[in-house]
């Protein structure tokens, strides 16, 4: 028997990171614009700090991390996450470079994701003491 999913709600945390133009602004405005996707609710946000690039010579970053609760099934965030992206004005020039926002899925519940456009949990969380500073701001416990 077919079970009703789409109202399933789950805890996700989304990392934020700006390193072009008025980074604090930008990272406000992701958070508006997340906060006003039907499907979402924030619940927390970290504070946002100032972290050193990882990848090639960069400006620095400001960084944070949202715990947020919802209804969309994971490609469907990710979706709604890049529409985010593009809205603010990002291009995507090189891996690992300098951009306006970069919105990343760190944690989908407790699910292992593997699939072409979309990796969860975010790899890159044990190699960021930030990301993990900021995940704990946000109330995770692992
Ligand atoms: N993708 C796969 N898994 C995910 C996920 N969990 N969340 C795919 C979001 N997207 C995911 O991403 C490329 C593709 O990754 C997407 O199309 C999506 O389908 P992108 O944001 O366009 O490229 P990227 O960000 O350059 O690559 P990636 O692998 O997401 O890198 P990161 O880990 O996001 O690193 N230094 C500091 N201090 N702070 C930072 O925030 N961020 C980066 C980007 C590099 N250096 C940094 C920081
Ligand atoms: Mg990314």
């Amino acid at each position: 028997m077919g079970e009703i999913n789409s109202s399933k709600k789950t805890l996700c945390y989304i990392g934020l990171g700006s390193n072009v133009g008025n980074r604090y602004e930008h990272i406000l405005q992701a958070l508006e614009l997340l906060q006003d996707t039907d499907g979402v609710k924030m619940l927390r946000v970290s504070a946002l700090e100032e972290t050193k690039p990882v990848g090639p010579p960069q400006p620095d970053y400001l960084n944070g991390v949202a715990a947020i609760e919802t209804t969309l099934a994971p490609l469907d965030l990710l979706d709604r996450l890049q529409a985010i992206e593009k809205q603010l004005g990002r291009e995507h020039i090189e891996k690992w470079g300098p951009r306006t926002i970069d919105l990343d899925i760190l944690y989908y519940g407790d699910e292992t994701i593997t699939h072409p456009r979309l990796t969860v949990p975010h790899p890159e969380i044990a190699q960021r003491e930030f990301v993990q500073r900021e995940l704990k701001q946000a109330g995770y416990h692992g």
